[in-house]
């Protein structure tokens, strides 16, 4: 809270997950019947079937947009979430359940949005499985129920954005003005078995790798030549895409001037160009102030901003070391608002 004695800054945290009772039930459904892919099977499984006592508190939290969830954000010092519907959404359904699940979701966020507007703004839940009944959905959801962009959790039961059939989702948002998250997913039946049986399918890397490859696909496939004004965000201080900057770009241009791979032609700018232009950054789960200060450094203070991961990663004193990060008073309100605000178009 901005109080006297507070910073200057109110903290937004921008990839905050939900999910409302009827997407666990049906995740449950889903799960005793052997449905979905196999990291769904190993994601929700853990979640939904342990009972340890973090899977069972994340649980629910994620159902939660009222007292519980907003008690924690006031013992962690985060004045406003934008919430989206957690990971895989409603992806792994079929076509009709799918699209009427989103619906449904964001009739729920808009309910919570109106309850508390100082404490919630939400993105879009869509489903990929019909684009242009997604592309109409978020329309709905940014011109009647007033939310501020549009989640979309990397592949789509193994297929990427690149695929055309998606660029209707893509052109909507473009039109809309609003910035498309690309939030994981743990990896597609092709991707996942050296991951996971070596139990790194989950976040702890398997999410960042698929993730990091999804922005690749999109930069390396032409995608922001054909949407320019696109404003993709990724999570996890960018899913480790900044740090191999110098080795992508260099790679890339090599690829191309020899025409190695069909799939890789000329595209108008470098990876890191796009990254500079149509990527922004948030820092969930990723509270490290020497990673911070170096995304900051190679992509722009101006393009990084702050997330938690609620409630996922729920970690007690992150703000602390966020707040104390080694930049003027200016950039540390960016920092936690004013680039959240700008890029969701928060202002009231
Ligand atoms: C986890 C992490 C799960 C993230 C998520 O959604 C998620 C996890 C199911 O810790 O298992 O969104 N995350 O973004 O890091
Ligand atoms: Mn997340």
């Amino acid at each position: 809270m901005t109080t006297p004695n507070g910073p200057a800054y109110r903290r937004i945290a921008t990839e905050e997950a939900f999910a409302p009772p009827e997407i666990l039930d049906r995740y449950r459904d889903l799960l005793r019947d052997g449905g979905g892919d196999r990291g769904f099977q190993s994601l929700w499984g853990f979640y939904l079937g342990s009972t340890a006592e973090r899977p069972r508190w994340v649980v629910d939290r994620l159902a939660d947009l009222g007292v519980k969830r907003i008690a924690d954000m006031d013992a962690h010092g985060i004045d406003h979430q934008v919430i989206s519907l957690t990971c895989p959404g409603t992806q792994l359904f079929g076509t009709a359940e799918a699209t009427a699940l989103a619906r449904h979701v964001n009739d729920v966020a808009a309910q919570a949005v109106r309850d508390h507007p100082e404490r919630f703004t939400a993105l879009a839940a869509v489903a990929l499985q019909d684009p242009t009944a997604a592309a109409a959905e978020l329309d709905r959801a940014v011109t009647q129920l007033g939310m501020r962009g549009v989640i979309l959790n990397s592949h789509m039961q193994g297929r990427y954005l690149d695929d055309r059939e998606f660029w209707p989702v893509l052109e909507a948002a473009e039109a809309l003005g609003v910035p498309v998250y690309l939030h994981p997913n743990t990896p597609p039946d092709s991707m996942i078995e050296p991951l996971y049986e070596a139990g790194l399918d989950g976040a702890i890397y398997g999410f960042a790798v698929e993730t990091a490859m999804h922005v690749l696909r999109i930069m390396s496939a032409g995608l922001f030549d054909h949407f320019p004004r696109l404003r993709l965000v990724i999570g996890h201080l960018g899913e480790g895409l900044p740090f191999w900057i110098p080795r992508i770009d260099f790679f890339h241009h090599a690829q191309v001037l020899s025409g190695r791979y069909p799939a890789m032609k000329a595209v108008e700018l470098r990876p890191s160009d796009y990254l500079r232009r149509n990527v922004w950054f948030t820092t969930s789960g990723m509270a490290w102030t020497p990673a911070v200060m170096f995304v900051r450094d190679v992509v722009g203070a101006d393009r990084v901003l702050y997330a938690m991961d609620y409630p996922y990663q729920c970690v007690a004193d992150e703000v602390r070391e966020l707040d104390a990060l080694p930049v003027p008073p200016s950039e540390l309100a960016a920092f936690y608002e004013t680039t959240a605000v700008e890029l969701f178009g928060l202002h009231h």
